[in-house]
């Protein structure tokens, strides 16, 4: 059986701009109330989703949400045709509009929790919609991420979906960015790391900014998905880097199949990690990228550990990287040192203009979502939304 990982990105829609709305997200308070162009934003993701799909990988694309989302202005008091209402909420509420209209639903990264079924005990593929109740903006996206999902994959012989956990600060939940499967191949039972930003009331918390991301929900998602208890781990997130703008475990690690890619600062406790990580994956192999070969500063302005590890059919582990990171000099010798050190998987990179969507804090990484797929589910994937040169074209 041929099992791969497809990546289904977020399609930027049509209201794409630059509200400041994301507490903890450097690049979105810096770059607040500059110029978007959102239909620049949408270009630059299509152009990745075809090369990736270029490369013999399996891409897919889910759509924008509908935005402004007047339900929700109603929901808030606000009535009248929809030219009114958003013409009152403009004039009363000039923030509730910003949330409203935020075209956030395109970091699908935060979209949902995804398990493939080698590790699921129903042998099932397992979908957990994120709450992302820490922001307004953010929180109106999973009902329809839901539904989309349930779209994209229908199939309930292949594929499970829960609700949304509880939108309540205990159980915040922000998805597979703050969540990374390791295993030795990708259809076999692999190993689940879940990151939290927040655990028990006496571990460390940030200072500054929100931990988006509770162990609580981690452990629910976890119970969910019928992992096996033995192939989960549960690590905190250094608060010291939260309170310097990573604000998800994705802005500081990436992991695929064997490969654990992170910062030294990354983790509460690293050592506690790389023993258990070794202990339930004895194969695992781990870069730790220390602080003075790349600054957590570095790390957060060119999002290199926001890179996606990808291992197309035709062999090697590339690392898709933004173009920040070819622009630092420092992280550009960091990735050509861990390309050329022949001890990790890594063999080439490929650099990406996606600066509409770094400029909200969104690097190649946040745009996807990864759904490890056998041949079966593969094929019972919605077929109109895998990535193909004619779909990219229609999309264009
Ligand atoms: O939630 N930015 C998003 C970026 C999400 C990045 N995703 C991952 N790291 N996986 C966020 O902070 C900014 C919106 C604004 O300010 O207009 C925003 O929501």
């Amino acid at each position: 059986m041929n099992i791969i990982e497809a990546n289904f990105d977020g399609l930027v829609g049509p209201t794409h701009n630059y509200a400041g709305l994301a507490q903890g997200n450097v690049a979105s308070l810096k770059n607040a109330d500059k110029p978007s162009n959102p239909k620049a934003a949408a270009l630059q993701g299509l152009t990745k989703m075809l090369a990736l799909h270029e490369m013999g990988l399996v891409q897919g694309v889910l759509p924008p949400q509908e935005r402004p989302h007047i339900p929700t202005l109603k929901k808030l008091g606000f009535s009248g045709k929809d030219a009114d209402i958003l013409r009152k909420v403009k004039r009363d509420a000039p923030g509730l509009l910003a949330s409203a209209s935020s075209a956030s639903s395109m970091w699908t990264a935060n979209a949902a929790t995804v398990s493939p079924s080698a590790d699921c005990a129903d042998g099932k593929v397992h979908f957990t919609p994120a709450n992302l109740c820490t922001h307004l903006h953010r929180s109106l996206e999973h009902e329809t991420t839901g539904r989309i999902l349930q779209a994209t994959f229908a199939d309930a012989r292949h594929f499970a979906h829960h609700a949304a956990l509880p939108a309540t600060p205990a159980l915040g939940d922000e998805g597979a960015a703050n969540h990374t499967r390791l295993c030795s191949d990708y259809g076999a039972a692999g190993v689940e790391l879940f990151v939290y930003g927040k655990g028990a009331e006496d571990e460390p918390a940030p200072q500054k900014y929100p931990a988006r991301q509770t162990r609580a929900a981690g452990e629910a998602i976890a119970r969910l998905h019928q992992l096996d208890e033995a192939r989960v781990i549960h690590a905190q997130q250094n608060p010291a880097v939260i309170d310097q703008g990573v604000f998800h475990n994705d802005v500081i690690a990436v992991g695929n199949r064997e490969l654990l890619l992170f910062h030294e600062q990354a983790f509460a406790d690293r050592k506690a990690l790389r023993t258990n990580l070794r202990a339930a994956l004895p194969q695992a192999v781990m870069i730790e990228v220390p602080t003075a070969e790349v600054s957590v500063a570095d790390a957060v302005s060119s999002y290199l550990f926001n890179s996606q590890l990808l291992c197309p059919p035709a062999g090697g582990m590339y690392l898709v990287v933004a173009q920040e990171c070819q622009e630092n000099p420092r992280v550009w010798a960091c990735v050509q040192r861990i390309i050329a050190d022949t001890s990790n998987p890594v063999s080439a990179a490929r650099v990406f203009d996606l600066r509409q969507s770094m400029h909200n804090g969104g690097g190649p990484a946040c745009l996807r979502l990864r759904v490890v797929l056998s041949d079966a589910e593969r094929a019972a994937v919605n077929p109109k939304s895998l990535i193909n040169a004619e779909r990219h074209t229609q999309l264009c």
